[in-house]
């Protein structure tokens, strides 16, 4: 099965990225050997305020962090979208059967747009470039979190509008979310999504956060006024957001952990989950600084990834382009 999926490269990631993303990748990476596309959105990054030195570091960090926590070159393909000119084009294409209307309904450009001097007309068509950067590759699943359903809902349908109105182009792809931890809450506003750019520091824990600020941020977890320890995300979302975190961390599933924690209290919970957390991070610590160091082989990583990109993406670009009646050559 052909396997896509996308991440930013702006922010340091978190441990909703980890769980809600990453930890995924490398699941169906190794389940669809070879099949596996993911792409660092690049072009996607530039859609709200930003920094270029900035945008450029973080690309380096953030695919040197894909490769700590497991994805391997050999065995999946890694690449950033602005190296592959089939993403740019599509999009455009593609913004000829998307729906002023529907990108409009769209929560993330709403919430992401709200009180800013200043919305690009980017930040309203961002949908337009994830509908093609999956579509390009034939994509059957999409690995993604729970704040993506309505995106992956909107290249579905667009990918369906274009192949009633062209012909069939386009597999329609299926999301695919994690059974625990589709949704990371804040730590210190568990009602709301962790998130890299909206989160407070002590909010959001960081998959390369040193060891004794993952504890800390632990600690300070918001949790409720009671002492029970149960799964009621509703009425105890702090408590449950630890409790899936553990619960990731672990391998544990929640109710066996529910069930250890009987007669125990907030505190022992907290310290716990800061402590596997720190355990679940270590490997990737050490990891990265590794790859890190060595950015000509980043590089040299990435452009093979590209290379093997523009290879999988150039026949459904060139169908693309017959099909909407382009005179291409
Ligand atoms: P922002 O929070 O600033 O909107 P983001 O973290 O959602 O950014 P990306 O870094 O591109 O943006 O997200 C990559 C992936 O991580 C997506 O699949 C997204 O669904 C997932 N993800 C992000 N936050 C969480 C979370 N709190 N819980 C679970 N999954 C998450
Ligand atoms: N919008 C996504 C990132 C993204 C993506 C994709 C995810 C861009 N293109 C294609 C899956 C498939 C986000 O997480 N913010």
């Amino acid at each position: 099965m052909r396997v896509f999926s996308g991440i930013q490269a702006t922010g340091a990631k978190t441990i909703g990225n980890y769980i809600g993303a990453m930890r995924q990748y490398v699941a169906t990476q190794d389940e669809n050997e070879g099949d596996a596309f993911f792409c660092i959105v690049d072009l996607h990054s530039i859609t709200v305020e930003y920094d270029p030195q900035d945008l450029h570091d973080r690309t380096l960090d953030l695919a040197a962090l894909l490769y700590a926590v497991g994805l391997d070159p050999d065995r999946c393909t890694l690449f950033c979208q602005s190296h592959v000119a089939a993403h740019a084009e599509a999009a455009w294409l593609l913004s000829a059967v998307t729906g002023f209307g529907q990108l409009g309904r769209m929560t993330q450009f709403k919430e992401k747009g709200e009180g800013r001097e200043f919305v690009s007309a980017g930040l309203f068509t961002y949908p337009v470039l994830m509908a093609g950067d999956i579509l390009l590759y034939q994509t059957d699943i999409v690995p993604i979190g729970d704040d993506q359903r309505q995106h992956l809902e909107l290249s579905r349908d667009v990918a369906e509008r274009f192949n009633s109105r062209f012909g069939e182009t386009f597999k329609v792809p299926r999301a695919v979310y994690p059974t625990v931890g589709a949704r990371i809450m804040d730590l210190q506003e568990p009602t709301k999504k962790m998130s890299t750019t909206a989160s407070s520091e002590q909010g959001r824990v960081l998959v390369l956060d040193p060891p004794d600020t993952i504890r800390k941020k632990f600690r300070t977890a918001v949790t409720d006024s009671d002492r029970e320890i149960r799964y009621l995300p509703d009425e105890k979302p702090g408590v449950s957001n630890l409790l899936e975190i553990l619960s990731v961390a672990t391998g544990s599933p929640i109710p066996q952990l529910e069930a250890g924690y009987d007669g125990k209290g907030y505190g022992d919970l907290k310290t716990d989950v800061g402590e596997a957390v720190v355990e679940l991070f270590r490997p990737v610590h050490e990891r990265y600084e590794e790859l890190r160091a060595d950015e000509p082989e980043l590089r040299r990583l990435l452009g093979i990834g590209a290379e093997k990109a523009r290879e999988a993406s150039a026949p459904t670009l060139q169908q693309m382009y017959d099909r909407m009646g382009f005179v291409r050559r």
